[in-house]
């Protein structure tokens, strides 16, 4: 049976629950995916030769990494055609691309570092989306940036915060789709600290400074993402979730940005979205996995990342709610975990459209939770596969995606020695 006519039977499964599946599909082709660089080279970028810091670590030592800007934009884009959907691309401050031999500190990086970046995404119709990296560098003093007892420090960071604002506005002119661009820094302490606030006061007026720079609201979407703890940082965080929740909600178009490997285990952030929906206008989140802590595994199809995707679906907030992808293994092929993350994401995005949500919604109200569990669970067999299916053919993606991994490794990838 064709991938069309396997489709038209689940879509008449669906129907008969009240769902349009040819409407999810339409719905589904509009919404943007941010697409992390980062996924291609461990976290590496172009502008410093160090090791990877900031409380954040990659693990494997998977042959193929991308070496340089073309090689990261060639396999960002074979992973890309291997999945459906609208995306944008994400891209960190490390990522600059200096040309002739120049080379600029963070503090004093400019839009034209960038425009290799603007041309990529404006030849493939994509956004950009933007991060200052407050990691990485020999500038973080004692492994602290914006939060530093050290003014030097701290004004160097917000140098660099400033121009990542301007080249955020840059690529919103360029492209003509809003940046959202993440302040994020692995700023904390390893032991028992004896000042908690002082920290975070730093921290405050820092990102304060940092948005003083003029911008349009319009164009650029400024985050705050906090963080629960990281690798030599485990006892104290600055940007910890009330600091960042309270610091967005206090700042007139600054968003909060959730991710899902920096909360306590047992905490969900498709419960935090709709409670975050009640007051915010719009907010962001970068979709990762972690496994008994903030590991940063491949995006897969599972029960919280279908959760996130139902919470953004079902409450109408498929525009207020900016999807991004957060993860980096460097264990396996690549290519092939930006591509496995990616189409894990838009199956979790198109499993929450052909959801019955309506439905579902009024047994709640009703208080009929015998017939609500026992819905839920009769959707989890529905034939969702035909569906997918039919819009990965839809959108173009080839259905042998596995073999096109495996070529692109082998004619491309394993020649990187
Ligand atoms: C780290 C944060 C942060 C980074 C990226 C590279 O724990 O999740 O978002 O992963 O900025
Ligand atoms: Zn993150």
């Amino acid at each position: 049976m064709s991938v069309k006519s396997r489709y038209e039977e689940a879509k008449a499964m669906y129907a008969a629950y009240g769902v349009d599946t040819d409407k999810a599909i339409e719905i589904l082709k509009n919404v943007p995916v941010s697409v992390h660089c980062w996924q291609g080279d461990d976290v590496k970028g172009f502008d410093q030769d160090g090791p990877l810091t900031g409380g954040i670590q990659t693990t494997g030592n998977y042959p193929g990494k991308a070496r340089t800007p073309e090689e990261l934009m060639a396999d960002m884009d074979k992973a890309m055609s291997l999945c459906p959907g609208k995306k944008k691309i994400n891209v960190h401050a490390c990522y600059a691309i200096f040309e002739d031999g120049e080379w600029v500190d963070r503090d004093k990086l400019e839009p034209k570092h960038f425009a290799k970046w603007v041309e990529f995404a404006k030849e493939r119709n994509m956004g950009i989306d933007f991060n200052p990296t407050f990691f990485s560098s020999p500038k973080v003093k004692d492994g602290l940036t914006l939060s530093s007892p050290d003014k030097e420090t701290r004004d160097f960071w917000i140098e660099h915060g400033k121009a990542c604002i301007r080249i955020s506005e840059y690529f919103a002119k360029e492209t003509g789709i809003p940046c959202v661009m993440n302040i994020w820094t692995g700023d904390g302490y390893k032991d028992v600290p004896a000042d908690r606030m002082g920290p975070r006061m730093r921290y405050k007026e820092s990102i304060e400074a940092i948005l003083a720079e003029p911008f349009d609201k319009n164009l650029v979407k400024p985050c705050v993402e906090s963080k629960v703890f990281g690798i030599g940082v485990e006892s104290f965080t600055a940007g910890s979730a009330e600091f960042t929740l309270t610091f967005a909600a206090t700042h007139e178009g600054c968003l909060p940005l959730m991710d899902n490997g920096h909360y306590h285990p047992t905490e969900v952030v498709s419960d935090k979205i709709p409670a975050l929906l009640c007051f915010f206008p719009e907010l962001a989140l970068h979709v990762t996995r972690g496994i008994r802590w903030d590991s940063d595994h491949v995006v897969v199809f599972d029960d919280e990342t279908k959760e996130i995707a139902k919470e953004i679906v079902r409450n109408d907030a498929l525009d207020r709610v900016y999807i991004a992808l957060d993860f980096f293994d460097a264990s396996i092929n690549r290519v092939s975990a930006w591509a496995n993350g990616i189409r894990s994401m838009e199956k979790a995005l198109l499993n929450a459209l052909v959801t019955p949500n309506a439905m579902l919604k009024d047994l709640q109200d009703n208080n009929e939770f015998t017939k609500l569990m026992s819905m839920q669970e009769e959707m989890k067999t529905m034939p969702f596969g035909d569906v997918w299916n039919y819009y990965c053919e839809e959108c173009g993606v080839p259905s042998n995606w596995i073999e096109e991994i495996e070529v692109y490794e082998k004619e491309v990838l394993s020649k990187r020695v």
